[in-house]
């Protein structure tokens, strides 16, 4: 039985590294103080997709494939991501409402949970998700019945404003902090429900500590 996400630390993992040895080594030692762990192409090109099930023995696995696609094809991705034992899956909303809606139901036929990209993190990430777009986005997954939206931890003010959007009722996972520039605190206190770290925790020569100091500095926000 896979685990399922719940808030304890507000820290997610984005276990980027592409070797196997690696993955359950970092994620065994920071599994106390993250709540989930977040895989990607890199890591599943790297391995296959069988890794999900040996790390979802340690924590709950998000899947971001931001899946993209028309119905039929994202049905069939986030089948293979729940089989493989994943608790959620990160799918893009500029496919448009029938594409989200069928990822929401299959995610709820598995009794798992679907993220959506409201806003990307990066530089180049607002020049196309422009703030009516995000919004735009962030409504329609609230409307979809969607478990969350990701959202810029390089931009907290986007992500007061997407709460906003969403009200209380979808969570918040940002990704951005550390390597891309982003403060953990100030995420959070924007509204933010978990951040996302990733080169900052399993690059550095103790990710334990380095996890455990993300969870300290957000500690009495959450
Ligand atoms: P780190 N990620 C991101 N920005 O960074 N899924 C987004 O807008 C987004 C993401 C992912 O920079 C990115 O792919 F939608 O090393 C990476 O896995 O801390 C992680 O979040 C950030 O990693």
């Amino acid at each position: 039985m896979s685990k399922s996400l719940a808030r304890k630390n507000g820290v997610i993992l984005a276990l980027d590294v592409t070797d196997e040895k690696t993955a359950l080594t970092v994620s065994r030692e920071v599994a106390e103080a993250v709540d989930a762990i977040k895989i990607g192409y890199p890591l599943v090109l790297g391995t296959g997709l069988s890794i999900a099930e040996k790390l979802s023995r340690i924590a709950p696995v998000i899947a971001d494939f931001k899946v993209a696609d028309i119905p039929n094809t994202d049905r069939l991705i986030c089948e293979h991501v729940f089989d493989a034992g994943c608790d959620a899956v990160i799918v893009q909303g500029f496919t448009g409402p029938d594409s989200l809606t069928e990822c929401v139901k299959t995610a709820n036929e598995y009794q798992k949970k679907v993220f959506v990209v409201a806003e990307m993190s990066h530089p180049g990430g607002d020049h196309f998700f422009t703030d009516s777009v995000s919004k735009e986005i962030a409504a329609m997954a609230k409307k979809s019945g969607a478990f969350g939206i990701v959202a810029p931890a390089t931009r907290p003010e986007r992500v007061k404003e997407l709460r906003g959007v969403i009200g209380s009722g979808l969570k918040i996972i940002s990704p951005g902090v550390g390597a891309q520039g982003g403060s953990a605190a100030d995420t959070i206190k924007a509204g933010a429900d978990w951040v996302i770290v990733g080169r900052s925790i399993y690059g550095s020569k103790n990710p334990r500590e380095e996890a455990e100091k993300v969870k300290r500095e957000i500690e009495k926000y959450i």
